[in-house]
């Protein structure tokens, strides 16, 4: 048993994990409505443009979802910011939330 393969499969299932997290409805896709519900349960509130900002910012094909390979994708880039905490805003911050809640 190779160790890499297994931590490589465990990574996979936290960013399973926190996808299904953020996709509210569990239609396959985190779309506006799901992060809406997603933050309404912190007390700080989050405009419909910043929700709208952290769509863009990961929504590759713009079909208005951020499907789980969209997701898979900017958290592997955002990973060292993420894990460092030195990201303040977008992608990289309601992903890096996500996972860690
Ligand atoms: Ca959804
Ligand atoms: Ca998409």
């Amino acid at each position: 048993m190779c160790p890499s393969d297994r931590s490589i499969r465990r990574e996979a299932s936290e960013f399973r994990s926190g996808f299904d997290v953020l996709d509210a409805d569990h239609d396959g896709g985190i779309s506006r409505d799901d992060l809406k519900a997603f933050y309404s349960a912190f007390p700080s509130a989050t405009t419909d443009d910043e929700i709208h900002s952290m769509i863009s910012a990961a929504d590759a094909d713009l079909d208005g979802f951020v499907k789980f390979h969209e997701f898979e994708r900017v958290l592997d880039a955002a990973k060292p910011a993420a894990w460092s905490g030195s990201s303040r805003k977008g992608s990289r911050s309601w992903i890096a939330t996500a996972i860690a809640g």
